[in-house]
Order: structure tokens, then C-alpha cells, then sequence
């Protein structure tokens, strides 16, 4: 089985800034953590970051036929972006939306997922072990 993670903008600052809401762990870190986990689990794991929406949903699209998983954290384009919500839908891999921060309990704005329309689980609030949770999720899925 072989599982994309993709992270959206800003992630790759994890660790630098406001550590009060993404903790103090850096984004290789994070990277380290989920590669370790794939290997506990035995799935095949590749690992992608961008900030930009396109690259985002060129990504998604180059999945199509050759991955079983998608674990997204899109950022600030969960709120926004309809053509990341359209690129998961497209290439119909199952997909579980991830954020750090329990996006339900913050600003209203954060509250609106577009990219929730398209995926099969959404883990919000479990700060960097909801990754693995939804790994777990798709392999559990996978094997069903
Ligand atoms: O909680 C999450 O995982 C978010 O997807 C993170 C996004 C935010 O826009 C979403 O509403 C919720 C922001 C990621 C920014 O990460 C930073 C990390 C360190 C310092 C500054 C930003």
C-alpha cells in the first residue's frame, strides 16, 4: 500500500513560530515521525509540502492510479480552496483531512472546509499524531 502525505502552506515553518498552537516540533521532524510510523505499518509512505494551491493540485492529480492513500493538511486552503476539493474528487483515492489545531474551535473562518467534501475522515485537534492516526485509518480501510 502506498500513501501520499501532502502538506499545505506555512507547515514547513512548524516548529519556528507560534509553537502555543503547532507545538515546538519542526517539519523534518514531522517528516521523521511519519516515515517511522509507515515502516511500523508497513505501507510505503512519500512525503510532500508546498505553499502553492497549484502545485498542490498537481500533485493530487500525479497520485492518480499509483497511490491508495492521500493524508491531507492543506492549511489555509482547507478554507479556501474549491480546486483542491475538485483534485481530490477527481482521482476518487481515498483521503483523510489532518489539522494540527482543532480548527472547530478556533476562529469562525477556520471552521469551513472545503476539502472535508471529499475526504472519507477529518482528524482535527490531535496535534501531529492525528498524521498517524490517519494512516492508520487508510491502512485499516485498505485491508477491509
Ligand atoms: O491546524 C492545522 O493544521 C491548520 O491546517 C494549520 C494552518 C491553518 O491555516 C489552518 O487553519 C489549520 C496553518 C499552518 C501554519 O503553520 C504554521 C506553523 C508555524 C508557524 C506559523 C504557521
Amino acid at each position: 500500500m502506498k500513501i501520499l502525505v501532502i502538506n499545505g502552506p506555512n507547515l514547513n515553518m512548524l516548529g519556528i513560530r507560534e509553537p502555543d498552537i503547532y507545538g515546538r516540533t519542526t517539519y523534518a521532524d514531522l517528516c521523521r515521525l511519519i516515515e517511522q510510523h509507515a515502516d511500523e505499518i508497513g505501507v510505503q509512505v512519500e512525503l510532500y509540502q508546498s505553499n502553492h494551491e497549484g502545485d498542490l493540485v498537481d500533485k493530487i492529480q500525479e497520485a492518480y492510479g499509483n497511490t491508495d492513500g492521500i493524508v491531507i493538511n492543506p492549511g489555509a486552503y482547507t478554507h479556501t480552496s474549491v480546486a483542491i476539493l475538485d483534485a481530490l474528487k477527481a482521482v476518487a483515492i481515498p483521503a483523510v483531512e489532518v489539522h494540527i489545531s482543532d480548527v472547530d474551535a478556533r476562529e469562525e473562518f477556520r471552521q469551513i472546509s472545503y476539502v472535508r467534501l471529499a475526504c472519507c475522515a477529518t482528524i482535527s485537534g490531535h496535534g501531529l499524531d492525528g498524521y498517524m492516526e490517519a494512516m492508520d485509518l487508510l491502512r485499516e480501510r485498505n485491508a477491509s
